[in-house]
């Protein structure tokens, strides 16, 4: 055995040698080129404004983070015992019996994420709750007392294994905050949690990204933690290597919203919190950093503009991660499955994260099945198609390009070829500078991308973006930063010439890659949806000049075949209108659908909603059309602080049987249900008379989102008007959150039978 190991060892160094000799040039650049990566600098007090602007400008990421940059598409799996209570945030006595996937499936989330695009799947391998999906010998609270698998199941490691064997990258959310773990709020939780650290560092092979989230509530004791951060960062260092840590970690940072959207102007460059010359002295540049970096708030409009960064003390490659969940919430709740958002939703997200020099990091929550819902699926894959369609074939390609300025071997010519490594630059720094492309024959197109090559730093603080238009140059875009990757989106442009101008940069530009390029076309309503009284005006447009547009009515998916818009429709009943638009060149937007309901009665308010939350309009109550128990759905009116009085008008004198208000409950949203409803009517609208009055006794506190139906049984009466008073509480209880705050009362619909 031991001369078999020997034979192994020499074999090894043989393989070393020969692969030092052939690669030793091209792993040197690597070595130097990581050398070169300094993500951290100091800023000594005697440097003046010019000599800090030099220091930001090359700062860069560390290879790690590099790497990350580069992945673009991330994504997040909430998954745990919230699941299967459908909730948010557990509690530290939740009974974990409830968790059995019975269809667990993680191949198909692996297929499902990768056929989107994303190259990460981070899992919450422990939420604040304190459950563990892996058998951890630290807690009891673990999968392993679950019924899933007859506790023999280990989520962590299923998911691992078919990330890495699908070639995508693994990570884990481990929360700090345990509400459940008795240690919790004591030095020992530390240790504790240094522990678990170490079980997900040690058993599932590489693991890329581990995500601390910054909440840090009370544990079972009511005390709340302070945590050892920076032994955290050391064990991961030493186990992962290469592994970024975020949120509450040196290496990735919150882009400081959970809506997908991050800055306008983006920059990776931020203001360190150090001022320590000596753990630089002492330490490698990497470990200073992680000794010296303090969480802290990011949620700042402005985060590295030049007057940010010249007050600094350090500078840090700090660059954004922007998290977002497919659903309104980050664990799958049933009633969620028809908000879902939407492929163009998911786009505008693609461009405002990736576009916007950030990482996306999509969450998609498994259901209690272990499963994703195919309405999700749908979603992403309208997602690709439209992400394949638009970044198919860039433009540009052909084009000749020209500098003035232009650096020996960074020729402008490398921004057009597929290589991010190679780039322009220029030796000397100037006031503009202007790159010029002739395409010789006439181009169009929509969407432009621009990358700097951040392993110099990040730069370029305004650009804009000019066409010939065969008499004068035209400006048709302009935006601040670019960083690793900037997305423009503007009308079409038509033109054989284009010039690229960089108006403000700190010291030299790079720019590694150019592109343009045609989106498929995309179509809208005005309106985009309503009620109406008696009939209503639908126009349907695309934003392509070249695209020919149709439509059905009867719900099916349009196609050539179906019937060409021309102008407006006009609607006289409840109808959904589905359009598609397709260009000359063959690109396809995906059907959008539009709801027109008719209403069936006259409706006249004498209180007002409130225009955040319209519904769809003043004939929202009388459109026959309800909603889900989603307050954001489109389908709910909303009165802020005010009550609900309306006055229905049928038409004519009609037997009535029975009237129900439709109301929400969901108080975690502010949304109250009525203390009491009254109903009254009449024949003539003068003489009323009231029929009742309805109270809620349903206790709301701690109780889910649902809707109420306060229901008169009025059995034939006649009435032409109907009279609809519903209380609202006015401000939150004292035992709510927001208490003493305005309450809402949503109401989707007052049915007459
Ligand atoms: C937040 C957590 O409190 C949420 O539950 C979720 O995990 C989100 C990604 O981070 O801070």
């Amino acid at each position: 055995m031991k001369c078999f190991e020997k034979v192994l060892r020499i074999k090894n160094l043989f393989f070393y040698i020969v692969y030092t000799l052939l690669f030793v040039p091209v792993n040197n650049n690597l070595f130097c080129q990581k050398d070169s990566l300094k993500n951290f600098v100091l800023i000594n007090p005697s440097d003046s404004p010019e000599e800090i602007i030099k220091k930001a400008a090359n700062v860069t990421p560390s290879q790690r983070q590099y790497e990350w940059q580069k992945l673009e598409m991330t994504g997040f799996v909430h998954f745990g015992i919230n699941t299967f209570n459908e909730v948010e945030w557990g509690q530290h006595n939740t009974d974990i019996t409830k968790f059995n996937p019975a269809n667990m499936d993680v191949k198909q989330w692996v297929k499902v994420f990768k056929d989107a695009g994303i190259k990460l799947i981070i899992l919450t391998a422990k939420h604040h709750d304190g459950f563990c999906l892996w058998p951890t010998k630290f807690t009891d609270y673990n999968i392993s007392n679950t019924p899933f698998k007859n506790g023999k199941g280990d989520i962590v490691r299923d998911l691992s294994n078919a990330c890495h064997k699908a070639g995508i990258k693994f990570g884990i959310y481990l929360s700090p905050w345990d509400m459940h773990e008795k240690t919790y709020g004591t030095p020992e939780y530390n240790e504790h949690f240094l522990n678990q650290l170490t079980e997900l560092l040690t058993n599932y092979g590489e693991i890329s990204e581990v995500w601390f989230d910054g909440a840090n509530g009370e544990g079972p004791n009511g005390k709340k933690q302070i945590y050892d951060w920076h032994s955290y960062y050391q064990l991961i260092r030493k186990l992962q290597s290469k592994a970024v840590i975020a949120i509450m970690g040196p290496d990735v940072r919150w882009v400081g919203t959970e809506s997908g959207y991050g800055r306008q102007t983006e920059w990776s460059v931020l203001p360190g919190t150090t001022t320590n010359q000596n753990q630089i002295a002492a330490n490698s540049q990497q470990q200073a950093l992680d000794n010296a970096f303090t969480p802290r708030d990011l949620m700042d409009e402005d985060l590295g503009s030049r007057e940010k960064i010249e007050k600094a003390k350090s500078l840090i490659w700090y660059p954004a991660e922007t998290n977002v969940s497919i659903r309104p919430g980050w664990f799958y709740h049933k009633e969620e499955d028809n908000s879902v958002k939407s492929p163009y939703k998911l786009i505008d997200i693609y461009y405002n994260s990736v576009g916007l020099n950030g990482v996306l990091l999509l969450n998609i929550p498994p259901d209690k099945k272990g499963l994703i819902n195919e309405n999700d699926i749908k979603s992403l894959q309208g997602m690709r198609y439209l992400l394949d369609e638009i970044f198919d074939q860039n433009l540009a390609k052909n084009g000749s390009v020209n500098s003035l300025v232009e650096k020996k071997g960074n020729e402008a010519k490398y921004i057009l070829d597929d290589d991010n490594k190679t780039y322009w630059t220029t030796n000397e720094e100037s006031k503009r500078y202007s790159i010029e492309i002739d395409f010789k024959t006439e181009i169009t197109f929509n969407r432009a991308v621009l990358q700097e090559n951040i392993l110099d730093g990040q730069r370029i603080e305004k650009f804009h973006l000019e066409n010939w238009n065969e008499k004068e140059w035209n400006t048709f875009a302009n935006a601040t930063t670019v960083g690793y990757k900037r997305l423009l989106r503007f009308p079409e442009v038509t033109t054989s010439r284009i010039k690229i101008v960089i108006d403000k940069c700190r010291t030299i530009p790079t720019l590694s890659s150019f592109g343009l390029y045609k989106a498929p076309p995309e179509v809208k309503f005005e309106p985009d949806k309503g009620s109406f009284s008696d009939s209503i005006d639908v126009k349907i447009s695309s934003d392509t000049k070249d695209s020919k547009i149709y439509y059905t009515l009867d719900g099916s998916v349009p196609d050539e075949s179906s019937q060409e818009y021309n102008n407006m429709i006009i609607l006289n009943k409840t109808q959904t209108v589905t359009a598609i638009a397709i260009s000359s060149g063959g690109k396809r937007s995906l059907p959008v659908k539009g709801y027109f309901n008719k209403a069936k009665y006259k409706i006249e308010y004498n209180t007002t909603y409130d225009n955040k939350y319209p519904g769809s309009g003043v004939y929202t109550l009388v459109d026959g059309a309800k909603g889900s128990k989603n307050f954001n759905d489109g389908s709910w009116q909303g009165f802020n602080g005010n009550d609900l009085d309306v006055i229905i008008n049928l038409g004519k004198i009609k037997s009535i049987k029975k009237i129900s208000a439709y109301f929400l409950s969901d108080v975690n949203s502010f949304i109250f249900l009525p203390p009491s409803v009254e109903l009254s009517i009449s024949e003539d609208g003068k003489n009323y008379k009231v029929l009742g009055e309805l109270e809620n006794n349903i206790l709301e506190k701690d109780v889910k989102a649902f809707i109420h139906s306060f229901d008169f049984n009025v059995k034939d009466i006649p009435a032409r008007f109907i009279h609809i008073k519903a209380k609202n509480i006015g401000v939150c209880p004292l035992w709510h959150k927001g208490a003493g705050e305005k309450a809402w009362i949503f109401c989707n619909e007052i049915g007459v039978e």
